[in-house]
């Protein structure tokens, strides 16, 4: 990493040739999204179509970026953008939620790429001068090394609540409830819910007003104080729509 020389030539920069250029930005952009795209999937154990889609489209971007295409680099800008606002409900709630380090640091890394890819793409069609792209990576690359060292410290002190003997297992693993049909009886109330993804999950029972937040890879407890019936279990994060079960308390 070159330190000592901004300053006194950075109003010579723009007539360099040396130094990364705009495109050099969004190509290491499209890079950083295939990474994302495959590390994401790694972690869900899972193809997720849309994200598969995402990566294979900026891996098909990248031996294109070239100083000599600028129209390339606005047409991938304009994916990026398109790609991030359509995930943007997911992208936000895991980016408010750094105590879930896997996914926070996955969507902080989408959040990277997608910026250098957008702001490299447009600057490199549009051509202002090109001795901010050093900083602004650099700048990118801070932050996401901050915010990784803060999400695992986050993650590390956050609590897991320990099962009691009585305790019904639930588990919360690839975005299903297993087992979906929770049966517990009046006397013995008491549910430990496990988290084995690396995104946060609600035990959330809109009728009892129970509403648990299970951080990403941790456990929480409930104790359920309720009539004997069938109730809707959900889980509240955005994308999670599929995550329903039933508990079913009898007497
Ligand atoms: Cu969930």
């Amino acid at each position: 990493m070159a330190t000592a020389t901004r300053g006194s030539v950075a109003e010579h920069a723009a007539d360099r040739p040396a130094g990364p250029t705009w495109m050099a930005m969004a190509r290491a952009g499209a890079i950083v999204m295939v990474i994302f795209a495959i590390a994401l999937q790694a972690t869900a154990r899972t193809i997720i179509p849309p994200v598969a889609v995402i990566g294979a489209v900026f891996l098909a971007f990248i031996p294109f970026l070239k100083n000599e295409r600028r129209w390339v680099g606005l047409a991938a800008a304009v994916f990026a953008v398109t790609a991030y606002a359509g995930n943007f409900p997911i992208i936000l709630d895991d980016l408010q939620n750094p105590e879930s380090a896997p996914s926070f640091i996955l969507q902080l890394l989408s959040t990277v790429g997608a910026f250098l890819v957008t702001v490299g793409g447009v600057a490199a069609f549009f051509g202002p001068p090109a001795r901010w792209v050093r900083p602004l990576a650099l700048a990118a690359a801070g932050v996401f090394i901050a915010g990784t060292v803060g999400s695992v410290a986050l993650a590390v002190n956050t609590d897991s609540a320990t099962r009691l003997p009585d305790d019904v297992q639930v588990t919360a693993q690839q975005l299903m409830w297993a087992p979906d049909d929770v049966v517990i009886n009046t006397g013995n109330s008491g549910i430990w819910i496990e988290n084995k993804d690396g995104i946060r999950h609600t035990f959330t029972i809109p009728e009892l007003d129970i509403d648990v937040e299970i951080p990403a890879l941790k456990a929480q407890r409930v104790d359920i104080d309720a009539p004997p019936g069938s109730y809707l279990i959900i889980c509240t994060v955005p994308g999670h729509e599929s995550m329903t079960g039933t508990l079913t308390i009898t007497s």
